[in-house]
């Protein structure tokens, strides 16, 4: 529905109805409303631990005594904890014992360098970090508390989290012991946002409750999962598409996570066929993995009844061969980011009473939210079916920036608008379409590469006297990074391609690494001295000569 107000604001809304959101409680406490009727439920298998289940009675205990155990390493409300874990149940034990003293757990990329875990360490405060031994040589050797899920031998000076936390001590009084505010941050995530470097976002108890509610709560719930449906957990829960669309949603809908450590395919499909897995969340280069894959061709998949794609543009190719290969399947598509909570639209067929969506589309708006689209360059406020920057407003949306009230300001305005840097229009029928991104933000594979960080590795090399990265199509990533490079006229002559690619991989995670290195007279920029991307970005489309 499209509301015009006084002051030409054009309001869009869900085209499902506001619900009730019980927001004004503990998260934990919200997710694990039904316990006592669901008590011997699975609530967790760990895919990749010989298919060890939870109900949600274990799971609750176990998160309990994590949060006894956080308690007695000292761990008090609103400090930060960071978990440095691919997908497992000790990823959930400690966020929701964090949850349950209050805490705000930060999840980290444990394929990350020891560089980038200790610029999120060192902005997130955290000093507890809960991890395994293999990562340990990436983390500071002086003060922090490093607990190791790990059973066999590890690290001196580590502490074991089974002895630490499952073993040891007494169970926590979720109801009792700790006062917990709504607003008190739980989740802190990093998201670069519209520009610049990553940065913590602080998502408290109220956004999370918010946004699980917007997908999954109400007579007509936006995405309707069933106590018996099984959902695969294979992104990865240090990022926001995960923690919140896969793992919170589930358990506050009472179903079975499928938790697996990475995406490796033949133990993708044997789990689905094996577990009867019935809805997938997926992110573009998977679903292109699957598809090409004959493999898939020797699995049983029909128990699969929903594919749920986001965190990057999907092609049209791709979506068609995916409902060939699922008929049975409703495939849609989600948009989130971070900031938002994350989920902004949502794809109106997993609805209980669906509507049908179109392709290419990301759905519909989520309930008890408003959306508006604006002119990027004179902030006016767009009817239907005119692309412009996509700007959202509700209680999901992140509280701000950690510790950055200036980038805060610069995204969230005065009227409570989240600025998502994203282009994109609302149709006839409410649905919405992205076509652009605005930002300077590169996704490769889903994955946020923020192309601020890589100029500054790049211009800190000596024989570089000034870069730029933009993104360059690609058919498997998406998007990947390429240097625009200005070799220094003292250091940079004999400066090579491989030299730059190097000196990048060695700093960054693999998904950063740079595809290309083109070298140039001298950077394309603005008046104020702002890289002009899209030059830059044209002329790599275009083959241009620079
Ligand atoms: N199409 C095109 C899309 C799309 C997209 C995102 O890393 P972040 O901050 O966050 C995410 C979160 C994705 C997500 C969360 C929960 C959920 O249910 C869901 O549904 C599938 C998805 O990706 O990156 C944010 C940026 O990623 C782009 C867009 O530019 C956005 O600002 N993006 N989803 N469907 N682009």
């Amino acid at each position: 529905t499209e509301v015009k107000t006084d002051t030409e604001t054009f309001i869009f809304r869900s085209k499902f109805p506001d619900i009730e959101i019980p927001n004004d409680q503990p998260l934990h406490t919200y997710c694990f409303e039904k316990l006592s009727e669901i008590a011997d439920r699975p609530c967790l298998i760990d895919g990749s631990d010989s298919d060890r289940m939870y109900t949600f009675a274990e799971t609750h205990f176990l998160c309990r005594k994590t949060a006894a155990g956080l308690k007695r390493l000292g761990v008090k409300r609103k400090d930060s904890i960071m978990v440095l874990l691919q997908n497992c149940p000790e990823f959930v034990f400690t966020f929701m014992a964090a949850s349950m003293i209050g805490a705000v757990t930060t999840g980290a990329n444990p394929h990350c360098t020891s560089n980038e875990i200790k610029k999120q360490l060192a902005a997130s405060g955290a000093r507890i970090i809960v991890t395994e031994s293999k990562y340990v040589e990436k983390l500071p050797s002086e003060g922090v508390t490093i607990v190791v899920i790990d059973t066999g031998d590890i690290p001196a000076g580590c502490r074991r989290f089974s002895s630490e936390f499952i073993d040891a001590g007494g169970d926590f009084d979720v109801e009792s012991e700790i006062l917990i505010n709504s607003d008190d941050p739980v989740a802190l995530p990093f998201s670069s946002g519209t520009t610049g470097l990553p940065k913590g976002v602080v998502l408290t108890h109220k956004n999370l409750i918010t946004s699980i509610a917007q997908q999954v709560d109400g007579e007509n719930p936006n995405i309707h999962v069933k106590p018996n449906d099984v959902v695969i957990c294979v992104l990865p829960l240090f990022h926001i598409f995960s923690l919140n669309s896969v793992l919170l949603c589930s358990i506050r809908s009472g179903c079975t996570v499928l938790l697996m450590k990475k995406f490796e395919i033949t133990l993708f499909l044997e789990l689905i066929q094996k577990h009867h897995v019935s809805i997938a969340l997926v992110v573009p280069p998977l679903v292109l993995a699957l598809m090409k894959n004959p493999k898939v061709e020797n699995y049983d998949l029909s128990s699969i009844r929903m594919v749920h794609c986001g965190a990057a543009p999907l092609g049209k190719d791709l979506e068609i061969t995916l409902r060939e290969r699922l008929p049975q399947a409703i495939f849609g598509q989600g948009y989130g980011m971070t900031e938002a909570g994350p989920v902004l639209t949502m794809c109106p067929t997993f609805a209980k009473h669906p509507f049908p969506s179109k392709s290419g589309s990301c759905g519909t708006i989520v309930r008890n939210a408003e959306i508006k689209i604006i002119d990027p360059e004179t902030t006016v406020s767009l009817r239907r079916n005119h692309p412009g920057e996509i700007c959202i407003r509700g209680e999901e949306i992140m509280k701000g920036y950690l510790n950055d009230p200036e980038a805060t300001a610069r995204t969230i305005d005065a009227d409570g608008w989240l600025h998502t840097g994203d282009i994109g229009y609302v149709d006839d029928d409410d649905d919405v379409f992205i076509v652009n991104r605005l930002k300077e933000l590169i996704k490769v594979k889903g994955f946020q590469v923020p192309p601020a960080e890589l100029e500054s590795l790049l211009i800190g090399n000596p024989a570089i006297s000034d870069a730029a990265v933009v993104a360059q199509k690609d058919e498997v990533a998406g998007e990947v990074p390429v240097a625009y490079v200005v070799r220094s006229e003292r250091n940079g002559q004999d400066l090579t391609e491989d030299d730059v690619k190097g000196f990048i991989s060695k700093q960054v995670v693999f998904y950063k690494r740079l595809h290309k290195v083109y070298f140039i007279a001298s950077i394309p920029k603005s008046s104020s001295g702002k890289i002009l991307r899209r030059k830059l970005q044209s002329k790599l489309t275009n083959n241009l000569d620079l």
